[in-house]
């Protein structure tokens, strides 16, 4: 069913079977959907609303769906909470895009973004004035990760959250319509929309059990994992600071590297190359300013990175001051304030130290943030993984130990075996002859000289 209304068509077609389609956008003019999904933003040219605050990194959200912004309107100091910019400004914008012919740049624009994350009632007005697709911050984000979103786990995710931000325009609409304020608006088509919301009610529903089931899974094999003796490492930081490439340098394992902002969307947990007793977890990144309901959409996927013995909080060290500042206590808020629960047993890691960053200066500032002072890394030349590696091994075992298996006593298993245990037990870093220096936990050291018939000792 379709049914227009200021201009914006609001279909209820695509709101089941989302699993094996591409999602379908609902969020789309002022976040009401337009006819035909749209996940492939390529190509396309947007003008951007600005009143304060960097555009680079928005700029740089949009280049990664390949959306080219083409123009940049500024209007500072003016409050209008309703429409964002002034009336007489929109107006302007609206004029020029309609009027916009071939070679003028503005041509081709079919999307207004404005800078920071607007009300759904600031959606709708803008939209009402430019008529072309509007987005704000947050649902350029919710774009991007649609775009990204590779496993069923992940568009599950997204999908969530797109439908609760479309939800809230929908609302929103429904109450224009009954406080009066949409003039020329039939009983038609306010039933259309409501039609709409509760059928975007029924399929969160549905979503989030099926969230459910995910995120039980995932406690279930954190709880093998854990019963088999395993630690774990997460990797948390702001998006493109080398999550990825770490987690591959240290793990051996693939996954998506891409200089592109939110290239991962959910956690990968892999085996420490070398030390399989470790486990290694890749993650989303952060983002200032991401509302605490789109975050929430990934808490499981987060939650299975961020609950573990050891964080590692990663920073580029190539980013300049302010920035590596303003990323990092992005990054450490989100991490305490997800409160995952447990102690939290952080090490800062600074990134790429193989492109020429000043690496004092970004030492200077995490110390001056009050964190531990961090490890250097580079995952491409592979500097300071081998310091890493020990200093992950320290935080989780604490000092090596030195193990001897005697040979002479009498007793029901052989030396040997007993050394092949010790390999299993924990990281044996040396071995001479019976003496064996390892990495391993408390525990179960105990428990094995305690088994041992007196043929396992600490030298
Ligand atoms: N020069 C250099 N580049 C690096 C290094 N580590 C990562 N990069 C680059 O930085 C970009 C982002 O790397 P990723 O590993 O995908 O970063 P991420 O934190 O996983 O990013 P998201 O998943 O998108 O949040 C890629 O272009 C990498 O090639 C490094 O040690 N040196
Ligand atoms: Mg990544």
């Amino acid at each position: 069913m379709r049914v227009a209304t200021l201009g914006m068509t609001l279909s209820t077609k695509p709101l089941h079977s989302y699993m094996d389609e591409p999602i379908p956008v609902l969020a789309g003019t002022g976040g009401v959907a337009l006819g035909e999904a749209r996940t492939n933003h390529e190509g396309r040219r947007a003008i951007l609303l600005h009143k304060e605050g960097e555009p680079s990194e928005l700029i740089a959200l949009a280049e990664t769906m390949g959306i080219k912004i083409v123009d940049i309107q500024h209007q500072k100091g003016v409050e209008n909470p309703r429409t964002y910019f002034g009336k007489g400004r929109l107006q302007d914008v609206a004029d020029e895009i309609s009027s916009a012919v071939e070679g003028h740049p503005w041509h081709g624009v079919d999307l207004v973004i404005i800078h920071s994350n607007a009300s759904p009632g600031q959606l709708v007005s803008v939209h009402e004035f430019v008529q072309v697709e509007v987005w704000d911050r947050v649902r350029l984000l919710l774009s991007l990760f649609i775009s990204h979103a590779g496993s069923v786990e992940a568009r599950t995710q997204v999908r969530i959250a797109q439908l609760q931000a479309d939800r809230t325009v929908l609302r929103e609409l429904v109450n224009q319509q009954t406080t009066g304020e949409r003039a020329g608006f039939g009983g038609g088509g306010k039933q259309a929309i409501q039609g709409v919301l509760t059928t975007v009610s029924r399929e969160l529903t549905q979503l989030k059990k099926k969230q459910q089931k995910h995120a039980i899974a995932r406690k279930e094999r954190r709880r093998q994992r854990i019963k088999g003796g395993a630690r774990t490492v997460g990797l948390a930081g702001y998006t493109n600071a080398g999550k990825s490439s770490l987690f591959h340098a240290l793990s051996g394992k693939k996954v998506l590297v891409e200089d592109k902002l939110f290239s991962t969307l959910e956690t990968t947990v892999g085996r420490m190359e070398m030390s399989p007793r470790i486990l290694l977890a890749d993650t989303i990144g952060f983002i200032d300013e991401l509302p605490s309901d789109l975050l929430d959409a990934f808490h499981a996927t987060l939650d299975e990175s961020l609950r573990c013995d050891l964080l590692l909080l990663l920073a580029d060290s190539s980013d300049e001051t302010s920035e590596l500042k303003r990323k990092l206590s992005t990054s450490r808020r989100e991490v305490l304030d997800r409160n995952t629960g447990e102690a939290l047993h952080m090490k800062v890691v600074l990134t790429k130290s193989d492109k020429g960053g000043d690496i004092e200066e970004a030492q200077e500032v995490v110390r001056t943030m009050g964190l531990p002072d961090a490890l250097v890394v580079s995952s491409h030349i592979g500097q300071g993984l081998e310091e890493l590696r020990e200093s992950i091994m320290y935080s989780l075992y604490g000092p090596k130990t030195t193990l001897i298996v005697s040979q002479g006593l009498p007793g029901s298993r052989s030396p040997e075996a007993y050394v092949s245990q010790i390999y299993d037990l924990g990281i044996v870093t040396d071995k001479i002859g019976f003496e064996l220096t390892l990495w391993c936990g408390q525990a179960e050291l105990q428990r094995l000289i305690a088994n041992s018939e007196g043929r396992v000792s600490i030298k």
